[in-house]
């Protein structure tokens, strides 16, 4: 018998930072204090998704409850789950999936699933006395190996430094500062405009440069007028604009109100999480033109911004099934900007794999819950970097005080990190982690900042 049997799976329903109900797993080895995880929650999700099961057509809670998950933890999943052995995360994930048998972990839900998953990750650590992020290091050793690095032919993708994912990394922050789209009532069509500090040396220099330009952003938009500014889902202002090219300039402003250089010091972010405007193969952007857009006029539109500002990165510029766009802006400026795709890849090996073939984007967003496995969710990661291709660590629009993908992405030294705004505790909950983690491993774990896009 290993030191690491696991001996009770138990999960719970308790609530994220929109109010809404999610599930907390508790897994414990024989001897050992419990491991537990909570799960996060989108609002923007993508069709591709794994499902997150909850109690529609019940009452209770609009019908939002996780009580079925949770019961599934408690019950089947346990079952299958006592005796194994938690420092095996490959074969809990198989075993997890195979459970479920449904191809979007529908059936059990990918809540149920996830928590579990993450669970006996830190029941593994709590079991031999690792910290959180020594185990997911020692995870991402053991199933994934050792990463290749080669970077793809042609040049249109990124050329990932050798240092992502071979070493431990401090991430670098993309943080959301003014929110529209789905997270913030709609007053602008793109969803984050986010600042990526690429000019500090360390961590915790990007991340004060970052709470500076947040609080010389809240002072420029009351000087401008901007009144009972709404705070978005991720802590981003969500003042009323009249476009998507104000709130780009106004975060240009704050950068320089912080005495900091738009574009050498703070570049600019969008995730235009384009899907929820794309109608009939156009998209609906009231504020540019009266007319939808064909992908060809929003590759134009963008491609004149990334010409106008410092933005260096692109999130779902084009729609999840549009591939012939997303296959465009590749060609247009894959040499010159960061394209993640998020609902196009949905952390999915076999979505990735496909962009990688068609030539599409050069830089996937990484959620744990859009798959629902930890093991699934390095593979993704891995898949990215042996192919070129940037990963961004991601939070969800729906989030708890659970920590996990701070420790991650320095375990994994994916590079690059999206939380949301620093205004939030189940945010800030990730970045002080970070600063914990900076300490702690100083010497260990590396820093490169905005030289990912650069070496
Ligand atoms: C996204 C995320 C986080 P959501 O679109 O990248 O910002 O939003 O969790 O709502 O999908
Ligand atoms: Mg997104």
């Amino acid at each position: 018998m290993t030191t690491s049997r696991i001996e009770r799976v138990h999960a719970r329903e308790v609530f994220d930072s929109r109010g809404k109900p999610t599930v907390e797993v508790e897994v414990t080895c024989a001897g050992a204090r419990p491991g537990r995880a909570m799960v996060p929650s989108g609002a923007s999700t993508g069709r591709f998704e794994a499902v997150e099961l909850r109690d529609r057509g019940d009452s209770r809670l609009d019908g939002l409850g996780v009580r079925q998950a949770v019961r599934n933890v408690c019950t089947e999943i346990a079952s299958a789950l006592i005796g194994l052995d938690a420092d095996d995360q490959a074969v809990i994930d198989r075993r997890l999936i195979e459970l479920d048998g449904t191809p979007q972990k529908s059936r059990l839900g990918a809540n149920a699933i996830l928590g579990t998953s993450l669970a006996v990750a830190y029941a593994s650590a709590e079991a031999r006395g690792l910290s959180a992020v020594a185990r997911f290091r020692e995870i991402w050793d053991g199933i994934v190996g050792h990463v290749s690095n080669v970077p793809m032919d042609g040049g249109h993708v990124g050329n990932v430094p050798h240092e992502l994912g071979t070493r431990m990394l401090l991430p670098l922050p993309m943080v959301n500062m003014i929110s529209g789209g789905l997270h913030a009532g709609r007053q602008l069509e793109f969803q984050d405009f986010l600042i990526l500090p690429v000019g500090a040396t360390s961590y915790s220099q990007a991340f004060e440069w970052i709470v500076m330009v947040y609080r010389r952003l809240g002072r420029v938009l009351t000087e401008r007028g901007h009144e009972g500014i709404l705070i978005g889902d991720e802590g981003g202002y969500g003042p009323k604009l009249r476009t998507n090219e104000e709130a780009i300039e106004l975060v240009v402003a704050a950068i320089e109100a912080a005495g900091l250089k738009a574009g050498s010091d703070v570049a600019i972010g969008l995730d235009v999480a384009s899907t929820h405007f794309f109608e009939e193969g156009r998209y609906r952007l009231p504020s540019v033109s009266s007319s939808p857009l064909t992908a060809e006029q929003m590759v134009d539109l963008l491609d004149d911004w990334v010409a106008r500002y410092p933005i260096i990165s692109l999130e779902d510029p084009l729609a999840e099934d549009d591939w012939g766009g997303w296959k465009l802006i590749t060609e247009r400026l894959g040499n010159r900007v960061q394209l993640i795709g998020d609902d196009l890849f949905v952390t999915n090996v076999a979505r990735l794999q496909e962009g990688i073939e068609r030539g599409v984007a050069n830089s996937v967003l990484i959620k744990l819950n859009q798959i629902g496995t930890l093991s699934e969710t390095l593979a993704t990661l891995r898949l990215a970097l042996d192919n070129g291709y940037w990963p961004v660590v991601s939070a969800r629009s729906g989030e708890t005080e659970d920590a996990t993908i701070a420790d991650l992405v320095v375990a994994t030294g994916a590079g690059q990190l999206k939380v949301g705004s620093v205004a939030r505790s189940e945010r800030l909950a990730k970045y002080n982690q970070l600063l914990r983690l900076e300490e702690s491993l100083a010497g260990v774990a590396g820093y490169l900042g905005g030289a990912i896009f650069t070496r």
